[in-house]
């Protein structure tokens, strides 16, 4: 202690040298701080990037899932041209058409809408067009493919006029671009959702219907709805840098939430207008038992005793065999349905079989997925 106070007492303050050294130490310090602050800055930004790009990406598959899944909503059973149906298709771009408010007609705004990409303002987006104006849905939106699997069991991009009519399930693929470049490669980043859709209107008003659709369809009476999503898909995390393209950063838009169009809420009007006939018809002593097995090559009879509080107009058969399908209506006598169908000759096919029930109110109905083995 004593030799400290003398220490102390020896010092005339510090020389031009040692405030130097200090003054260097200290900025050197700074230095790395401010480093420090720079890096934790960018890695924000890019995860600010990220999350709105994921946002922007969600938003457009929801919008999308949520309107594709109405197509060919037709409560009225329109026949004519106009009908509710999947209009027009490629690989880039939807039209379809539905009866939104139920009211027999298709010419009610939000009844025609189409989707695809294009370059608003400079930045690419999701377009939403109906009533003949296009908005962008989604902004920072750069591609969406679109497949589609016919009733088939084949898939195309391309259908023409007649597979129009067979298309069972959209497979919806949207990328995203952030609306900056990552701060850190200079490039922009890409996010993709894939999902598969299925407008459930399109079978049960449509001529065709797929067998390959979830056994969940027609269980629970609820139209439309979210049955085919499965967002996430196939993430790829966002990190294959991609140019960007178009989507030039113009600063001003972006806030991810913009995009989202109010113009098109269109998930009111559909369930609505089918009260009275959701509840679905009760099916019983069905015939042969499923699971079971019939004898291969012979003609079937496909049975089931089905009444409704409704009433039950009448019930079609719909048969299946490896994907394939086919189609007998059936004449009702009391609460017995049946329908006849060769099942076929080779041992150990899988038939599968369904009844489709209209009750009275004009409403489909279609029941569980049976199946029977043939040996
Ligand atoms: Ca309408």
């Amino acid at each position: 202690m004593h030799g400290y106070s003398k220490y102390f007492k020896s010092s005339h303050g510090f020389t031009l040298i040692e405030i130097l050294i200090a003054m260097a130490i200290g900025l050197v310090i700074l230095g790395a701080l401010y480093g420090v602050f720079t890096m934790q800055n960018k890695t924000l930004s890019n995860q600010e990037q990220i999350v709105e790009m994921q946002q922007n990406a969600r938003a457009a598959m929801d919008l999308l899932t949520r309107e594709i899944s109405m197509a060919g909503y037709n409560p009225k059973n329109i026949s004519d041209t106009t009908s509710p149906r999947i209009s027009a298709a490629t690989a880039n771009s939807i039209s379809f058409v539905v009866d939104l408010n139920g009211d027999g007609d298709t010419a009610d705004s939000n009844e025609n809408i189409t989707y695809d990409i294009y370059t608003s303002n400079g930045v690419k987006c999701l377009g939403r067009t109906t009533s003949g104006s296009k908005q962008p849905a989604v902004e920072h939106i750069e591609n969406m493919n679109l497949t589609y699997l016919l009733s088939d069991g084949t898939e195309t991009t391309t259908p023409n006029s007649t597979q129009l009519e067979s298309i069972v399930k959209v497979r919806v693929s949207v990328t995203a671009v952030s609306a900056k470049p990552d701060s850190n490669t200079g490039n922009y980043m890409t996010y993709t959702l894939t999902s598969e859709i299925v407008p459930r209107n399109l079978a049960l008003s449509g001529a065709n219907l797929a067998f390959s659709t979830p056994s969940s369809s027609g269980s629970g009476g609820s139209e439309g709805g979210e049955s085919g999503s499965d967002n996430g898909g196939s993430t790829d995390g966002g990190e294959s840098g991609s140019d960007g393209g178009g989507a030039t950063d113009d600063g001003g838009s972006e806030g991810g939430e913009s995009g989202v169009d109010d113009g098109g809420s269109t998930d009111d009007g559909g369930s609505g207008s089918d009260t009275g006939s959701l509840t679905d018809p009760t099916i019983a002593n069905i015939s042969p038992v499923s699971g079971g097995a019939v004898t291969k090559g012979t003609t079937v009879s496909f049975c089931a005793d089905i009444t409704h509080p409704s009433g039950v107009d009448h019930v079609t058969l719909w048969v299946g065999e490896d994907s394939a399908t086919n189609d007998i209506a059936t004449t009702g006598s009391g609460d017995r349905y049946c329908g006849s169908f060769k099942v076929p000759s080779g041992k150990g096919k899988i038939v599968i079989f369904k009844f489709v029930t209209v009750d009275d109110t004009g409403a489909s109905h279609t029941s569980s997925e049976y199946s029977v083995t043939t040996n």
